[in-house]
């Protein structure tokens, strides 16, 4: 079934599904590492491109190729690359698109080890970086060398919740010829397109919202001409950072309800960061649903909706925040985002803890900035829960 002009929501359901000799309802899951060629000719076809079949699940997959075929529809990308994790996809970017002596822009507020691979690895091979505040289009421009190859941007950034223009961020780049990637992990593409403002590459943790259940841990890239997945796809084989099947068929799962997940996540979280606002105990709140956020008319421009994270800072500090962490009940205290469950987390100490303190607090990562990712269960709950433990400061 062509589902290209189906609603998102309908391609959720439908959209990379193949038929079986079944008449599976659902995509099964092919757990093979290896597939039996009709005849030799068969085998050297398959590797030379001239045959779809399949080879070897490092290489392809039919669960695998589902899941790509659903996320690039999604995207509205020309082909998606499974991986086994959003540091895998991160790390196929890096290989595959820079080279010794290519110079990367990114947001300064990026998951931590995003930075941190690059800062003390890929430096190792001649790869040079500058962290910038991109919530600023200007400092990216600041930053241009006559080597830059590539700008790389979370929005909203991971912990500070800054937001990027998208747009502006395209513009730039085509100026200078510099290839474009967007982290996307926060929205999910329920709620922002880069490839829509001419992003080059997206990627994903698909272990966050698009998955959302807490029990996969994956990741995913979309590239928006097949310049891109040429290059990135033999990339990802090589380095053997392929998705499982099994992976895959739980997170083609999870996505059936990502519309309808993010829709209560997103609800409850702007009761959330009302409620953080106005409480005596809290310092700042920083969430996109919120006229207080510095971007919140770009957020409304660019987002289909706010999303479902939220960062905040407890008046006290880091020692107030931990009496918060310490004594929620129904909330978790644990890394991770974008699941059903409500999860607290301290990024100075954890998620971010591996960047040098002073690039943290350039950052705008505070040590006593606590992250906080709304899940789908009662509103009423998740505040009675936030409210008895604001009590024991
Ligand atoms: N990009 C973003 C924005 C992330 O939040 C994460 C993980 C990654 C990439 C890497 O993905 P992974 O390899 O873990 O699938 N973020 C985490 C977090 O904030 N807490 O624990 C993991």
């Amino acid at each position: 079934m062509d589902t290209k002009n189906l609603g998102f929501e309908s391609k959720l359901i439908h959209a990379g599904a193949f038929e079986d000799q079944f008449g599976s309802a659902t995509v099964p899951i092919y757990q093979t590492s290896t597939f039996k060629f009709k005849s030799a000719d068969h085998g050297a076809a398959c590797f030379a491109g001239e045959s779809d079949g399949y080879i070897y699940t490092r290489i392809n997959n039919p669960t695998i190729d589902a899941l790509e075929k659903l996320v690039a529809e999604l995207e509205n990308g020309y082909r998606a690359i499974a991986v086994s994790s959003g540091m895998g996809a991160v790390n196929t970017i890096y290989m595959g698109l820079l080279s010794q002596g290519d110079h990367m822009i990114s947001s300064a507020a990026v998951y931590g080890p995003s930075r941190v691979v690059m800062e003390k690895h890929y430096s190792r091979f001649g790869v040079e970086s500058t962290y910038v505040d991109t919530s600023n289009a200007e400092n990216i421009r600041k930053a241009i060398r006559p080597n830059t190859k590539m700008i790389f941007i979370e929005t909203p950034a991971n912990p500070t919740m800054d937001i990027t223009d998208l747009a502006e961020v395209v513009k730039i780049a085509r100026e200078h010829n510099l290839i474009t990637v967007a982290d996307n992990t926060f929205c999910s593409p329920y709620l922002q397109h880069p490839l829509d403002f001419g992003f080059d590459v997206v990627f994903h943790s698909i272990t966050k919202f698009m998955n959302g259940h807490a029990d996969v841990v994956g990741g995913i890239i979309v590239s928006r001409e097949k310049k891109f997945d040429s290059i990135l796809r033999p990339m990802m084989i090589n380095m053997g950072c392929n998705m499982d099947p099994h992976q895959a068929y739980l997170v083609i799962r999870g996505l059936k309800t990502l519309s309808l997940r993010m829709d209560r996540s997103q609800q409850s979280a702007q009761k959330i960061a009302q409620y953080l606002s106005d409480h005596p105990k809290i310092e700042w709140v920083k969430y996109p649903g919120l006229k207080s956020h510095p971007q919140y008319a770009l957020a409304t421009k660019q987002m289909a909706g706010p999303g479902a994270m939220i960062s905040f800072e407890v008046k006290g500090g880091i020692k107030a925040g931990k009496i918060l962490m310490d004594n929620v009940k129904l909330c978790l205290l644990a890394v991770s985002l974008g699941g059903v469950e409500t999860l607290i987390q301290h990024p100075a100490s954890m998620t971010h803890s591996k960047m040098a303190a002073a690039d943290r607090l350039s950052a705008g990562i505070t040590d006593g900035l606590v992250r906080f990712s709304v899940g789908i269960e009662n509103v009423e709950d998740i505040l009675a829960d936030l409210e008895q433990a604001l009590g024991r400061i």
